[in-house]
């Protein structure tokens, strides 16, 4: 974790001073505030949470995102749910375009997502809210996501936190919709039930036969919240059986180690 820290702090360093490096060349003003909310924030650590536009390395068109500004670094954010005002209950394209108020209840999109997690390595954090008002995390490095054609497999590294580590068994899997199923079994057994899905009720997620963390099922509200296979669900020890947490948050932060070194040494230009 600390040796993380320090990484992201160097390149932070590293990245501000190429940046301004190559706007004062350019001289002109951008339509996009940064490549992602990491980069705005070293920039301008006095920047605060709220909605920008980015444009990622590589990307031709600019989108928005809500940026968690921490002491930390610039966190952008890909998931969140408080509540159900929101449905996810959503088809393929829904899931790949993305939903919901970036101020609020959203799913930034998985295409956004891999356009973003295609160059650079980030760092995923997984904030879960419990009933009674705890939030647990969980860490892991090296997160991406492939690309359409590989149904947008997941990718995550070196599990950290307090909240126990239930995306590891979905590690290389393909996201699955209602519309598109990537979960690996087909049937599902387990004891003498048989699903032929694990999308439970229209919700998109990296299942794995079907594996132990799904954010995106049904909201219940606190005394509604135990007992439901479709709920917001984190399945470690840290948390009681069939527990749908209150609230989540999935965001990432980029640490440019390999990509600010090899264009920064070279001497080309980070954009
Ligand atoms: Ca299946």
């Amino acid at each position: 974790m600390k040796s993380l820290v320090l990484c992201c702090g160097l390149i932070s360093a590293l990245l501000l001073s190429s940046t301004a490096q190559v706007e004062g060349q350019s001289g002109q003003s951008p339509s996009h505030q940064g490549t992602d909310c990491t980069q705005i924030h070293s920039r301008n650590p006095a920047a605060p949470s709220g909605v920008y536009v980015i444009k990622p390395v590589g990307v031709k068109n600019t989108f928005q995102v809500y940026c968690e500004m921490q002491t930390d670094g610039g966190w952008t954010v890909l998931q969140r749910r408080s509540g159900r005002d929101v449905s996810f209950h959503r088809n393929w394209t829904e899931y790949k375009d993305g939903f919901g108020d970036l101020m609020q209840n959203h799913w930034l999109g998985l295409s956004k997502v891999f356009s973003m997690t295609q160059k650079k390595t980030w760092t995923l954090r997984v904030d879960l809210y419990t009933h009674d008002g705890r939030t647990l995390y969980a860490l892991y490095k090296n997160f991406r996501v492939g690309d359409e054609t590989s149904g947008f497999k997941l990718h995550v590294g070196e599990y950290d936190g307090n909240a126990g580590d239930a995306l590891q068994d979905q590690n290389g899997y393909g996201f699955s919709t209602s519309d598109r199923d990537n979960d690996g079994c087909s049937p599902c057994i387990f004891g003498d039930i048989a699903w032929y899905k694990c999308v439970g009720s229209k919700e998109g997620w990296w299942y794995s036969q079907c594996g132990s963390a799904s954010l995106n099922g049904d909201w219940h509200a606190s005394g509604d919240h135990i007992g439901w296979s479709s709920g917001l669900y984190w399945r470690t020890d840290k948390f009681p059986k069939l527990y749908s947490v209150k609230g989540s948050k999935m965001m990432i932060k980029s640490c440019l180690k390999n990509f600010v070194a090899k264009h920064f040494i070279r001497g080309h230009t980070v954009v």
